[in-house]
């Protein structure tokens, strides 16, 4: 899949052209989103700073329902609908090929964690009922000053689990919790990583944690990163499952809507908002 992403970089940019203007139309579409652009809605940021990158999305189920915008008293929903572009011609079907069997992987992850958390292995199943989970084909190209930029600024990942293909450049740094000190995650030829994200935190009432973790630059080499985020339905509250919580173990997590948490990530206008994004801990009980 990587190598085939690799040749298909250039292929694909005839389709940022369409995908841009389709989105810019309609505002409802997957597909790509670029690094380079100076359009406000085109920036992708982690914590209100820009990312070096460029990004293809597209869902594992062909389109994403989710809600409009991160306001609570705002029901309206959006589908955003899964574009492709006509070359490469295989790498629709490839994509999706792709995506389905990574899910499988996906699955059997959160079976045998639901399993090690002492609960029956299909306990969260119903949560990813109408999922919300996409693939994400990171392009980072090189960057001529990589110490003063990021490919993707340090967080968390805000879904379940997340499952991670990287090429053999390297960028992929996680946060060691005893010091804070950043270290490399070396590529490991047809090795995938696994991200533990907030939401199975949350499940797990802490029991599990989701690593922070960065993509750095590299000064002459592309690099390429698939991660899949496995994500519940947008309307699925997340908090503590009720058999982990006890009078020894009490909840550590206010309840949250998936979909408007997912929606605030998403947002475009952060810099006018001047905020970082939102983290789950500011849903942590206090004490
Ligand atoms: O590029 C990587 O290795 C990490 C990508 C990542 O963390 C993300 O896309 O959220």
């Amino acid at each position: 899949m990587i190598e085939d992403i690799n040749c298909s970089i250039d292929l694909t940019r005839d389709h940022k052209k369409k995908s841009n203007s389709a989105k810019s139309a309609a505002g409802q579409f997957m597909g790509l989103d670029k690094a380079g652009s100076n359009d406000q809605n085109e920036r992708k940021h982690t914590k209100n700073v820009r990312d070096w990158k460029e990004v293809f999305d597209y869902s594992s189920t062909g389109s994403l329902e989710i809600p409009a915008s991160d306001d609570p008293f705002d029901d309206a929903l959006l589908k955003k609908i899964n574009q492709w572009p006509e070359n490469p011609p295989e790498f629709k079907e490839a994509s999706e090929e792709y995506v389905c069997q990574t899910e499988k992987l996906a699955v059997k992850l959160v079976e045998l964690i639901s399993l090690s958390l002492g609960l029956g292995a299909d306990r969260l199943k119903g949560f990813f009922e109408k999922e919300t989970s996409f693939v994400r084909i990171n392009h980072y190209p090189p960057c001529p000053e990589p110490h003063l930029a990021l490919g993707v600024g340090r967080h968390t990942d805000a879904g379940a689990v997340t499952v991670l293909a990287q090429d053999d450049v390297g960028g992929l740094e996680v946060k060691r919790k005893t010091d804070g000190e950043w270290i490399a995650v070396q590529p490991i030829p047809n090795a995938y990583i696994i991200n533990i994200g907030n939401i199975m935190q949350i499940w797990s009432n802490a029991e599990y944690e989701s690593p922070e973790h960065r993509a750095i630059l590299n000064p002459e080499k592309d690099r390429i990163s698939i991660p899949f985020f496995f994500n519940p339905a947008h309307y699925i509250m997340v908090e503590p499952l009720e058999e982990l919580i006890s009078d020894e173990r009490p909840s550590k997590y206010k309840a949250y809507n998936w979909g408007k948490f997912f929606a605030s990530r998403n947002r475009t206008n952060l810099q006018k908002l001047n905020v970082e994004n939102i983290q789950i801990d500011h849903f942590k009980v206090a004490g």
